[in-house]
């Protein structure tokens, strides 16, 4: 923030000029957008997730099911006002749907860089010092980014920040959806914005292209069968009738906004922090002539790497790789289990060797989905890899 924007006087709520300060303050520090939701969740929202719980859709991720969800005031007991901020995580790099080589592996656009979570929070805290200068009294305050139990998606589009489109994600005209979103809880009284209204129309492309027809209906999303929960969230193994379907993923999904209309145009982001990360431990490998199963073709980054480069690293070398990285999430048994999901169904010869190490690795979760890709090279190794729309997925529950 400049000077200009910290040094405001006290006086500021009183002439009403807290909010377009707000919005200033907010694009200075990174965030394209902001807006503010009053303290209480629409009764739809509240009512939509909650049949969203009862039909299980949440799956393993039982920190879905704290109902302080839809209570802001169990998080800040004072909350009167929700500012909520959203920041552009695009870069130029092309899209996961125009990218097919089946001996690369996807990592989806958030997960390229720095841990989200850490950016945002690092730029809300300084949101909120600048406004206890510019607010004048003292008030109370909460910043939350993603791990909060707080429906994100529902109080910003209550902000007007966005709507919530078929695909489940917040879309705003102009900016697209690779936006990501963090909050600034306080008791603080600032005028709401207005809701966004729904721009989807009659679109359907997003329920047409997963390839696990996550999409059960428009907007909602059963997490159990989407590719983002199967490679990040879940613990376990991946469901045999779903592997096919996963494709070339490694961490996330990214297909059901690759495809939105309102994401041709989306604006790119420079902040170095959203940019692909540069692999540094092959890098390092190279260099000091060790041995190892790396491959020979360069590897310049997270952006679409090839799969053997995953498939190879050390635990030490993964730790290292992606320090402050979303990817942490899905931990290095989790994605040497993805890694070999996408391996096999690569179709590719070439992965045979690293697969027939993997099914002696010491985990007993990624032996099995190494043996399982090594049945997917045998049963039928010179057919062209799987086509990511709904193959071999169970069927869709939307016909
Ligand atoms: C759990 C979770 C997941 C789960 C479940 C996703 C889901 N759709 O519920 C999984 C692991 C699958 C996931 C995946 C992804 N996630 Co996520 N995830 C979350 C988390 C922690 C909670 C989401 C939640 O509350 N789900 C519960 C359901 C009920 O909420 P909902 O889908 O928003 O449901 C609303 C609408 O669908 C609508 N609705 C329901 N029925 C109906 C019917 C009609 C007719 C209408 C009009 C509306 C409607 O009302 C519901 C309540 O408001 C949030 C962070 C947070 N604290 O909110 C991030 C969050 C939603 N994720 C985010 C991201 C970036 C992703 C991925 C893009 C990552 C990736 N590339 O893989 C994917 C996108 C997948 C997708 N299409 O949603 C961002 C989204 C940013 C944005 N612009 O929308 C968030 C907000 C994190 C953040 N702080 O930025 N995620
Ligand atoms: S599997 Fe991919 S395309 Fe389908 S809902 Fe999940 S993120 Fe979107
Ligand atoms: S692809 Fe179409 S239906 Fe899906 S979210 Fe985008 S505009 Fe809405």
């Amino acid at each position: 923030m400049t000077n200009q924007t910290q040094g405001l006087d006290s006086s500021m709520r009183k002439r009403g000029k807290l909010k377009p300060w707000l919005r200033e303050a907010a694009r200075q520090l990174g965030f394209e957008l902001c807006g503010i939701a009053p303290a209480s969740l629409p009764e739809l929202d509240r009512a939509r997730y909650l049949s969203w719980l009862e039909r299980g859709f949440q799956g393993e991720m039982k920190y879905m099911e704290r109902e302080q969800r839809l209570d802001l005031r169990l998080l800040l007991p004072s909350v009167r006002s929700v500012i909520c901020a959203g920041m552009v995580y695009n870069t130029p790099h092309p899209k996961s749907v125009e990218c097919p080589d089946p001996a690369r592996g996807w990592i989806s656009r958030y997960g390229w860089g720095e841990d989200y979570h850490l950016v945002l929070r690092e730029r809300l805290e300084k949101l909120l010092e600048g406004l206890r200068q510019a607010a004048g009294p003292p008030f109370e305050a909460k910043i939350c980014v993603d791990t909060a139990p707080l429906l994100e998606r529902a109080v910003a589009q209550a902000a007007g920040v966005g709507w919530i489109g078929k695909n489940t994600c917040l879309i705003r005209e102009k900016a697209g959806s690779w936006f990501l979103l963090g909050e600034i809880l306080t008791s603080l009284e600032i005028e709401p914005d207005e809701p966004a209204p729904d721009r989807c129309g009659t679109c359907r492309r997003c329920i047409d292209a997963c390839p696990t027809a996550a999409i059960v209906e428009p907007y909602v999303l059963d997490a159990t069968r989407c590719i983002s929960y199967f490679t990040i969230e879940l613990r376990g193994s991946i469901p045999e009738a779903f592997r096919p379907a996963v494709g070339r993923h490694l961490f996330g999904c990214d297909i059901c906004q690759d495809v939105c209309p309102w994401n041709s145009k989306a604006p790119v982001t420079l902040l170095p922090e959203f940019q692909p990360r540069p692999i540094q431990a092959v890098d390092e490998q190279r260099q000091s002539g060790e041995e190892s199963a790396v491959p020979s073709t360069p590897v310049p980054s997270t952006f679409n790497p090839p799969l053997e480069w995953l498939a190879s690293l050390s635990e030490e070398e993964f730790r290292r790789t992606f320090r402050r990285s979303p990817i942490q999430r899905a931990r290095y048994r989790g994605m040497l289990r993805n890694a070999a999901v996408a391996m096999g169904n690569s179709r590719l010869e070439k992965f045979r060797p690293l697969l027939e190490k993997l099914a002696e690795h010491p985990d007993a979760m990624v032996q099995e989905h190494a043996r399982w890709a090594l049945e997917q090279l045998g049963a039928n190794a010179t057919s062209a890899p799987l086509q990511p729309k709904n193959a071999g997925a169970p069927a869709s529950g939307l016909d």
